[in-house]
């Protein structure tokens, strides 16, 4: 099924009728989605957080579970006809809870940061003290920024990651942990390419008395997999982002022991929440189901690879890599000390989507530069994997990548770039 070009059934799964009338009742809407299938054809996505859904889980969330509304949990709803919407959210957190060897999932979410707000909701009060990352060492906006939600009712603390070798020092977060005495320790992270410790954080949170929120969202479907150990179990909270690596529809989940079942239901809705988005809970779903099929060990097993692929083919043209290397999905490069120096996070983003080579400036442990203008890039492998891209081929992805890096403004270099994605591209198809 990978890259999604040799699935025969999904051609009669009524999709083409589908556009055939939205480009009869709004031309306009119908060219704007060929324009971003396209885009997503003709280019390289190595955004981390981004993957390509198979026809079945697109279908399921363009469906009409789309017009329901089901507040409330399944056998428990504040309105009728829900028979089908329980049902099918049944089968979302039965497939879940398999897939995660998990007492209790609520499917509902509608992002990784809305299952973060649940979960923080479920277990604190307003003013209670989290400690967390920020950006600048592979946090997440949810997970305290003074911006979001959560920043502004919790007092938030922070950990770092090492800044020179871009590794998360346990000990250092033991000694930030008995300083700050934090009601809960948010684990987990966007931009991180190591495997993370849970028993330890666990350990630590529980040495001072605090919650432990494991948010996987990047690594769900290595987690998920087997090939990531799993905070399930260990960490009191996990919550997850269902259309990264697990390929599911679109949305979070938070995942928990029978104990604080109650408490994060009601967090999600009436928390923060109103009706799930029933068409992605579908989606979900049918992703989860997906992800329960052995082939999908074998994608995970791939993206780790390839993965290593394009870590390996960057640091072998003189890339530098935070934390040397990746054990996950992604690989984070410092560009502070790789090349041309000017050529930083957004001249660097820009100069390779030029070439379509899509990724994003990313903030590096240590980062004296603002998170929007950082000093890196973050690159990401599960949605070329999902296009069937093998080791050689993040081997010429990662050409592509330094050559551009090397000379951003020759324009043969440009060329000749742009040449071999579209290579690549028309070797790897999606969708067709
Ligand atoms: N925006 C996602 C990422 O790229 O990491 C997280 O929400």
């Amino acid at each position: 099924m990978d890259g999604y070009g040799d699935d025969a059934t999904d051609a009669h799964d009524g999709t083409h009728a589908h556009d055939a009338a939205l480009a009869d009742a709004d031309p306009r809407t119908a060219a704007i989605l060929e324009a971003e299938r396209e885009r997503q054809r003709s280019s390289l996505q190595l955004i981390a957080s981004e993957n390509h859904a198979s026809r079945s889980v697109l279908r399921a969330q363009g469906s009409v579970f789309t017009n329901k509304y089901a507040e409330g949990v399944p056998g428990d709803r504040y309105y009728g006809g829900c028979e089908h919407a329980d049902e099918i959210e049944r089968l979302a957190i039965d497939r879940a809870r398999k897939l995660f060897d998990a007492e209790h999932v609520n499917v509902q979410p509608h992002s990784g940061s809305q299952a973060n707000a649940a979960a923080m909701l479920a277990v604190l009060e307003p003013g209670d003290t989290i400690l967390s990352a920020d950006l600048r060492n592979a946090g997440h906006l949810s997970h305290g920024h003074q911006a979001n939600l959560a920043g502004q009712v919790y007092d938030v603390e922070r950990y770092g990651l090492d800044p020179e070798t871009g590794l998360l020092e346990y000990d250092t977060l033991r000694e930030r942990a008995e300083d700050v005495d934090p009601d809960l320790i948010v684990s987990g992270f966007s931009a991180y390419p190591r495997t993370v410790d849970w028993e330890r954080i666990q350990a630590i949170a529980e040495d001072v008395g605090a919650f432990h929120l494991a948010d996987i969202a990047h690594i769900t479907g290595l987690v998920a997999a087997g090939v990531h150990p799993s905070p399930v179990g260990v960490a009191d909270l996990v919550t997850a982002s269902t259309h990264k690596t697990v390929r599911a529809g679109r949305g979070g989940i938070v995942v928990c022991g029978e104990d604080l079942a109650d408490a994060v239901d009601r967090a999600v809705m009436p928390g923060i929440q109103g009706g799930p988005a029933m068409h992605n809970v579908t989606g979900k779903a049918v992703g989860f189901g997906e992800a329960l099929e052995p082939a999908f060990e074998a994608y995970a097993e791939r993206v780790i690879a390839n993965a290593r692929a394009l870590a390996g083919g960057l640091a072998d043209r003189g890339c530098r890599l935070s934390t040397g290397g990746t054990d996950t999905h992604l690989v984070l490069v410092d560009l502070r000390e790789t090349h041309d120096r000017d050529l930083l996070g957004k001249a660097a983003e820009r100069a390779l989507e030029d070439c379509g080579i899509v990724l994003n400036a990313n903030a590096v442990p240590g980062d004296p530069r603002p998170p929007k203008d950082p000093s890196g890039i973050r690159a990401g492998v599960p949605a070329l994997t999902t296009r069937g891209f093998d080791e050689g081929a993040m081997d010429a992805v990662a050409e592509c990548i330094v050559r551009m890096l090397e000379d951003p403004e020759d324009e043969a270099v440009r060329r000749e770039v742009t040449e071999c994605v579209d290579e690549l591209c028309a070797a790897h198809p999606l969708y067709e």
